[in-house]
């Protein structure tokens, strides 16, 4: 399954290297489902990917976080692909990393068809993760990615990279992070989430929160396109996932393909004591 993915990943991380490249940075008129203000950049990547999917026979339907609606591909395929097709687009005039994630469903929508998940991240290299049954780096080198190592999480690691604003945050989310300072962790936040997370994947632990704040309860991070991706990603890395219940996240029931889910992402030491502190505040 991998390999059908492999060749239009690599196509479509060389023309998303190259738009970002050259590109001219204004902003459209349009707005996306989400309220966010498109970037022409967005647009253009939106289109390469869905240009690039639409080659695969095998694809049922893509819904990007670009474009309101799921478009149908080939109603005999059974993939079913949710993409941000450039994640942390506003990073992109201040040269920060950026990404593309890619939700790989079978058989319908929602984390219970999740079957891989990928993403490609444009930093000083060009890198791909993709998740299936383990968790592989991968190194674009003359237009073609390869396979560079596994990953897997150490039990902990030193990153906290607490996400939202600490103003909106609720005393015990905030308690918790600051027990993770008190205790020697070290902040590391671009405010991009495919590097931010990119980070504790390489450096074999720590923890991404984006909790439920006072002015997002159910968090800003889309569940189709970024959470559930990456809550696949750290599982089979060896991670722990939350979404801040006592709930399986990955068999939560599908709502909306925009729908938006408060996050958690980490090792197992940090996401232990994560979940003890949520489970006594619930
Ligand atoms: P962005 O600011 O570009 O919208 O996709 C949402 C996202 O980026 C993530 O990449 C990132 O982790 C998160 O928002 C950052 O949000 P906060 O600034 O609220 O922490």
């Amino acid at each position: 399954m991998q390999n059908i993915f492999l060749e239009t990943m690599q196509s479509i991380a060389v023309r998303i290297q190259d738009a970002i490249d050259v590109k001219d940075m204004g902003y459209s008129q349009h707005e996306n489902s989400s309220g966010d203000t498109q970037l022409q950049l967005d647009i253009q990547c939106d289109f390469i990917v869905e240009e690039e999917l639409s080659k695969i026979p095998s694809i049922h339907t893509i819904a990007s976080e670009e474009k309101e609606h799921a478009m149908l591909l080939n109603k005999d395929g059974k993939y079913f692909i949710a993409y941000d097709p450039l994640d942390g687009s506003s990073l992109v005039d201040v040269n920060l990393s950026v990404g593309s994630i890619f939700g790989i469903y079978e058989g319908g929508w929602g984390a219970q068809h999740m079957i891989a998940s990928c993403y490609i991240i444009y930093g000083p290299r060009v890198e791909m993760i993709f998740a299936q049954n383990k968790v592989k780096l991968f190194l674009l080198q003359n237009n073609l990615f390869e396979f560079v190592k596994e990953i897997r999480l150490k039990e902990k690691g030193n990153i906290n990279a607490p996400g939202g604003t600490q103003q909106n945050w609720l005393p015990y989310h905030k308690e918790m992070v600051d027990s993770f300072f008190a205790e020697g962790y070290r902040l590391r936040y671009s405010g991009g989430m495919v590097p931010d997370l990119h980070q504790i994947l390489l450096k074999g632990g720590g923890l991404f929160s984006y909790p439920p704040t006072a002015d997002r309860p159910e968090g800003k991070l889309r569940k189709l396109f970024e959470v559930y991706p990456f809550a696949f990603i750290f599982k089979v890395a060896g991670g722990e996932i939350s979404d801040g219940t006592n709930k399986d996240m990955m068999n939560l029931p599908h709502d909306h393909i925009h729908g938006t889910s408060p996050c958690f992402f980490g090792s197992k030491y940090e996401m232990k004591r994560m979940k003890e502190i949520y489970k006594k505040n619930a």
